[in-house]
């Protein structure tokens, strides 16, 4: 049996949750157009969509969203953040934002023109997007093991520094407006980065005089897997080695929705004071006034709070430990998952799981289905749905090389049985895995098609 860590939490609030009958799931499927992001919330037993903004506050977090200062200008509540923030990761200004991909489209709208590129080792989709919606190119350059679902490199988020070096060659100085990394890379497994690669990706950038961003949405849990997998970190804390990590970039982007285990959050951070005042206007224009920027004071008071809760080390050990558990559980069943497990979720290998199903009827998107046709499961498909795009020199369609779908683990909300309950339910499907089809659209937008594409099984 795999080793489930206790809780360092006892629980003292409940929501109720309930599992629908297998009619009323095809109906909702149906309805819903066969994509899980549409069904209704009352609807799923267990949502393992996303970790973003689904974790469980603290009743410290509670308490300080009683203290929140809504005055508009100069809230307590900013100076709170601001402490915090300073204190973790060292920017010389910082702005907060309503969530991750704001601090995303202020950076982009500043700096991206179009026809610029924008590296990292693999951005997020609303990275990605954003980056596309300026007229810029995201390029992805982790290392090749991140391809490999079987490979146990323990460091699958890093970024190749060889390609990275002949892409900025390649590409000219000039059309690189900043350059990027995802801590932990989400859209390849949740798979951490050492700080060796990261002090790399850093002094490989700035001997070309390109500003680095992290985006940090997953810092804590990269910190935890430095802590423990990289010689040298295993007597440093959590924040000690967060310290470290920023203090090699020039700003970052943050969805505090992850690792700061608040409801909505994001933080913009940078050095540079000329980019400070034009991301300052930006903010200005599309979020709010600088000291709360989208949100209310009592967020920022969570977030301040979040903030120093996720880089608890027992708060990790458990969070990282969870997340083994469920794929060991996973790999009992039969699946194949992206190995080693990562931070946040697991990745289950669906292209592995239905050979049969080319990329273009969406296998992640049909395994999707089945979870919660089986169980009332909802994940989310990570694979060609998400990231299929027109190349824009040739035209063609171009696919992603995994066909993942990602079980998130909120925060400090699901129990064992829960995660148990999961791994029964998958261990059905891979019985009946041959009879599974694919789908086609019939309502594909232009961007981010996942959040409201609509799908006919084939
Ligand atoms: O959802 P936002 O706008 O607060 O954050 C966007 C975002 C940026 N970077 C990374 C690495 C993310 O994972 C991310 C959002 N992730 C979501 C919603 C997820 O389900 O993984």
């Amino acid at each position: 049996m795999p080793h489930y860590p206790p809780e360092p939490f006892r629980i003292k609030m409940v929501e109720p949750i309930r599992l629908i009958d297998r009619a009323a799931r095809e109906a909702a499927l149906k309805e819903a157009g066969y994509n899980v992001f549409t069904i209704k919330a009352e609807d799923i037993f267990i949502d393992m969509l996303t970790d973003s903004g689904t974790g469980a506050m603290s009743h410290h977090q509670w308490a300080a969203i009683m203290q929140g200062d809504e005055s508009y200008a100069g809230a307590r509540s900013f100076v709170r953040l601001e402490a915090a923030v300073e204190d973790i990761f060292g920017f010389k200004h910082f702005m907060p934002t309503h969530q991750g991909r704001a601090a995303e489209n202020i950076l982009s709208a500043v700096l991206v023109k179009p026809g610029q590129y924008v590296p990292s080792n693999m951005h997020f989709d609303t990275t990605d997007a954003n980056i596309r919606a300026r007229g810029g190119r995201p390029i992805n350059l982790v290392i090749d093991e991140a391809f490999d679902p079987a490979d146990p490199h323990p460091f699958k988020g890093n970024m190749d520094i060889a390609k990275l070096k002949a892409f900025i060659e390649e590409t000219g100085v000039e059309n690189i407006p900043f350059g990027m990394i995802t801590v932990t890379n989400n859209a390849g497994g949740g798979q951490p980065i050492s700080m060796a690669n990261l002090r790399a990706v850093s002094e490989t950038y700035h001997e070309y005089g390109i500003p680095f961003f992290i985006d940090a949405a997953r810092y804590a849990e990269n910190c935890y897997f430095i802590k423990m997998r990289e010689p040298g970190y295993g007597n440093k804390s959590p924040l000690e080695i967060a310290r470290e990590m920023f203090s090699l970039a020039d700003g970052m982007t943050m969805s505090a929705k992850k690792d700061a285990i608040v409801n909505i959050g994001g933080l913009l951070c940078m050095n540079d004071d000329v980019i400070f005042q034009k991301t300052r206007n930006e903010l200005i224009l599309r979020e709010g006034f600088p000291t709360y920027g989208g949100l209310a004071g009592r967020d920022l008071d969570a977030m301040a709070v979040g903030l120093r809760e996720g880089l608890d080390e027992a708060y990790l050990a458990y969070r990282l430990g969870q997340t083994a558990y469920l794929s060991e559980r996973i790999k009992e069943a039969g699946l194949g998952i992206i190995e080693p497990p990562g931070g946040h979720a697991v990745y289950i290998d669906a292209g592995r799981l239905l050979p049969h199903i080319p990329h273009a009827e969406f296998p992640g998107m049909a395994l999707a289905v089945e979870l919660y046709r089986e169980g009332g499961i909802r994940g989310v498909e990570i694979g060609s749905v998400m990231f299929m795009h027109e190349d824009p020199d040739s035209g063609e369609m171009v696919y992603p090389e995994l066909e993942l779908v990602r079980l998130a683990i909120p925060r400090r909300v699901y129990t064992q049985s829960h995660l148990d309950y999961v791994a029964d339910t998958l261990a059905k499907i891979v019985q009946r895995a041959d009879q599974i089809r694919g789908y086609k659209f019939t309502y594909a937008p232009k961007l981010l098609k996942h959040f409201t594409a609509r799908f006919e099984p084939l």
